[in-house]
């Protein structure tokens, strides 16, 4: 009988010592480190990876039809003051001002309609600039200083009596074929 209680006991005990090593090895402070770092390494790298997050829809930049905004289309070849901002509208000088007898002519694209036109910036004159105007710099097709009428970086009032610079206006003068 007493042979039998210790094998018995002994067979317990070797049972009880398998269990408690496999749940240690199974709910471990190592083993759940282990599976908390695979966690966070695989969780930053799904982040890191290209993927679509437009799901599918195409991507393009809203138009903006803001003319007192740099990004409105008509502007794409301004490089002054928004006389939108400045007392006047995108075609007409603020009062006190005059347009500059000579300009600067881009080619803009309109997303409203998908064509470009040819835009015309003349620069109104003869009045200080306004402290709180827009000012935009864009210099789509400019070409550097030394060719001077293929660079927009230039105060058109130049040929006016009145040579101060107040703010740009863009006309425009017609679909570019
Ligand atoms: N055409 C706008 C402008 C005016 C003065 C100086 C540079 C550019």
């Amino acid at each position: 009988m007493a042979n039998f209680l210790s094998r018995f006991s002994k067979a317990l005990d070797a049972t009880l010592v398998a269990g408690a090593r496999s749940s240690a090895r199974r709910f471990g402070r190592r083993s759940a480190l282990a599976r908390m770092g695979g966690f966070l390494v695989g969780g930053a790298m799904v982040s890191a990876l290209p993927f679509d997050r437009a799901f599918g829809a195409p991507v393009k930049p809203a138009p903006v039809d803001d003319d007192t905004n740099c990004e409105y289309w008509r502007y794409c070849a301004l490089d002054g003051n928004l006389c939108t901002t400045s007392g006047g509208t995108k075609t007409s000088c603020p009062v006190g001002a005059e347009a500059s007898q000579v300009s600067w002519v881009g080619t803009c694209h309109n997303p409203g309609d998908k064509r470009d036109y040819l835009v015309s910036y003349y620069d109104c004159c003869g009045k200080t600039p306004y402290s709180g105007a827009q000012f935009c710099l864009h210099s789509k097709g400019e070409r550097p200083g030394y060719s001077m009428g293929l660079h927009n970086d230039i105060n058109w009032c130049m040929a006016n009596a009145n040579k101060g610079y107040h703010c740009t206006v863009a006309i425009v003068l017609g679909v570019a074929e």
